[in-house]
C-alpha cells in the first residue's frame, strides 16, 4: 500500500468517526499518541500492521456466521467462507497443522474450545454424548446436572502461576479452574528452570487426562518432545498453549524439539501478541480432535467475528513472508540484549536470562514490590507489568517481578544498541526508586518515591531513543 494511502485510510476513518461521536475519535487518535511516545514493553502486546488494522473496520462485521465454512446457521455467508478458508490455510501452512480452527475471540476462548474438545474426546459420558447431539436449550436440568458429575472430576497438570504458568490453564479465577481438578508443576528453585523429571513425577502420580505446557511469564524454551513423552506415558492428551510464543514458532526460530505443533495433540495461540496479528485466537490440531474443535461455536463461543477473521487471514500472510522468520529472529537477540544489558547493571533476573521474548526481572533485588516498580518505570515512559516470580512472597496482586518482553519495539525497529540503552534506563528508574510508607507509617506494597525531575529526564530519554524509530510513519492523523 502506498504510504500516503495508509494515512489517508486512517484519517477518513477518524473524519467519519468523528461525525457520529468525536469523543470516540480523540480517544483512538490519543492512543496512537500514546503508543508512539512510550518504551512499550509489555511482553504481550505488539502493534498490528496498517492493512491488518484496516482488515478489521468494515462490512464484514456485520454478518453473523455460526457453523463453519461451506456449512452455516446463516445465509449469505460466501464472503466469511473465503476470509474464513483464508485465514485457516494461512494458519496450516504457517505452522504445519492438519487442522486449523479461527473463530476464537481470544486466547482464553481458544483453550476452552481447546479443553472441550479434549473432554469430548476422552471421556465416556452419556451425558455429554447428549449434549453433542441436542441443541443446549434442549438439555434438561438434570442433564446438566449429569455433565457436571461426569466431567466434573478430569484432571488438568499445568505450569503454576507464580512459575510463570497462566490462568486458564486449570485456576480458579478462571472456569478452567471450575472445570478441572488442576494440579501445577513448578520450576527448579535454584535454576527457575522447568524440571522435566519432576513433571514426570507429577503426571505418575497426579494421572491427568491432559497435560498443558505453556506460559506467559516464563523466559526460557520448552522441550516439547519431553513433554509428550511424559503426556504419553500416562495417557494424557498434550495441550500446548503458545499465545506467547506463536511468532517464534511462525518464525522458525523455535524448531525440532521446542516447535510444539509436531508434538502436540493440540495446540492454542492468541493472534496478537508475537504473532502480530488482531486480537483473537486460534487452535490447531490433527484429524481426530478436528472435529470436536470446530463445534467450538456454540458450544463455547459466541457467533464468529468475521472481520476479525479477515484480520487474522492479512496477518497470517504476513507472517508466511521471509521478512518475519528476520523479525522473530530480532526479537530474540533483542530479549537477551536486554537482559545482559540488565545483567551488566546488576538487576536480577529469573533463570538468570532468556531464550524468548520476555524477561522478568526479580525487583526484591532493588528493594520494591513489581506494583511500585511498574509505577515508577510508568512515571517514567516506561511501560511494563507486574508479574509474579516463583514463589514470590508478595502474592499475586503486588508480586516481587516486571515482565518485559521485546515483540512491540522489535516491530518498531530497535534492536540490540537500543536495548543496551533501554536496559539503562530501566536500571535507573528502578535503582533510584525506593518503598513508601502506608499511613500507618509501616511499609507499603504499593506507594513508592521517585523524584519527579528523574522520572521527567528519563521519559525525556526513552521518547529520544524512540525518535528514530517511528510508529506507523506513514499515518498522519494532522
Ligand atoms: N494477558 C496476557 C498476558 O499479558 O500474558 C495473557 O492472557
Amino acid at each position: 500500500m502506498p504510504r500516503n494511502a495508509e494515512s489517508t485510510a486512517f484519517r477518513s476513518a477518524l473524519e467519519v468517526i468523528r461525525g457520529v461521536e468525536p469523543r470516540v475519535a480523540d480517544a483512538i487518535g490519543a492512543e496512537l499518541a500514546d503508543q508512539r511516545e512510550s518504551l512499550k514493553l509489555i511482553a504481550s502486546e505488539n502493534y498490528a500492521s496498517p492493512a491488518t488494522l484496516l482488515a478489521m473496520g468494515n462490512w464484514l462485521s456485520d454478518k453473523y456466521a455460526e457453523g463453519t465454512v461451506g456449512r452455516r446457521f446463516y445465509a449469505g455467508c460466501q464472503n466469511v467462507d473465503t476470509v474464513e478458508a483464508l485465514a485457516a490455510e494461512h494458519a496450516r501452512e504457517l505452522f504445519g497443522a492438519a487442522h486449523a480452527y479461527v473463530q476464537p475471540h481470544s486466547g482464553i476462548d481458544a483453550n476452552l474450545v481447546a479443553f472441550w474438545a479434549i473432554l469430548a474426546d476422552r471421556v465416556e459420558s452419556p451425558a455429554l454424548k447428549k449434549a453433542q447431539a441436542r441443541h443446549v436449550n434442549d438439555l434438561t436440568e438434570a442433564d446438566w446436572f449429569a455433565l457436571r458429575r461426569e466431567l466434573g472430576d478430569q484432571r488438568m497438570l499445568g505450569m503454576s502461576l507464580d512459575a510463570g504458568g497462566h490462568l486458564t490453564h486449570g485456576f480458579r479465577p478462571n472456569i478452567s479452574g471450575k472445570m478441572f481438578d488442576q494440579r501445577s508443576y513448578g520450576t527448579d528453585p535454584d535454576t527457575g528452570l522447568v524440571d522435566y523429571d519432576r513433571v514426570a513425577e507429577a503426571a505418575r502420580e497426579f494421572r491427568p487426562l491432559v497435560l498443558v505446557a505453556g506460559y506467559s511469564a516464563y523466559p526460557r524454551k520448552i522441550n516439547f518432545r519431553i513433554m509428550r513423552e511424559i503426556a504419553d506415558s500416562v495417557g494424557a492428551t498434550f495441550m500446548v498453549d503458545m499465545a506467547h510464543f506463536a511468532g517464534l514458532v511462525a518464525g522458525k526460530v523455535f524448531t525440532g524439539d521446542f516447535d510444539p505443533v509436531p508434538h502436540a495433540h493440540i495446540v492454542t495461540s492468541t493472534t496478537h501478541k508475537s504473532l502480530r496479528g488482531p486480537r483473537g485466537g486460534l487452535v490447531l490440531c490433527g484429524p481426530e480432535l478436528a472435529d470436536q474443535v470446530d463445534r467450538g461455536c456454540p458450544m463455547v463461543l459466541g457467533g464468529p467475528l468475521p472481520h476479525v477473521m479477515a484480520a487474522k487471514a492479512v496477518a497470517l500472510a504476513e507472517a508466511r513472508r521471509p521478512d518475519f522468520a528476520d523479525y522473530a529472529r530480532q526479537i530474540v537477540d533483542n530479549a537477551q540484549a536486554l537482559a545482559e544489558g540488565l545483567l551488566r547493571c546488576g538487576a536480577k533476573l529469573v533463570t538468570g536470562g532468556t531464550d524468548n521474548h520476555l524477561v522478568l526481572i526479580d525487583v526484591t533485588g532493588y528493594g520494591l514490590t513489581g506494583r511500585q516498580a511498574e509505577q515508577a518505570l510508568l512515571d517514567s515512559g516506561i511501560v511494563t507489568n507486574r508479574n509474579a516470580v516463583p514463589q514470590d512472597p508478595n502474592g499475586a496482586w503486588y508480586t516481587s517481578g516486571i515482565r518485559i518482553g521485546t515483540p512491540a519495539l522489535t516491530t518498531r525497529g530497535l534492536g540490540t544498541a537500543e536495548m543496551d540503552t533501554t536496559a539503562e534506563l530501566i536500571h535507573a528508574v528502578l535503582s533510584q526508586t525506593s518503598a513508601g510508607v502506608g499511613p500507618d507509617g509501616t511499609a507499603s506494597k504499593a506507594k513508592y518515591v521517585l523524584d519527579p525531575a528523574l522520572a521527567d529526564k528519563i521519559s525525556r530519554q526513552a521518547s529520544e531513543l524512540l525518535t528514530g524509530f517511528p510508529l506507523y510513519p506513514a499515518v498522519e492523523l494532522g
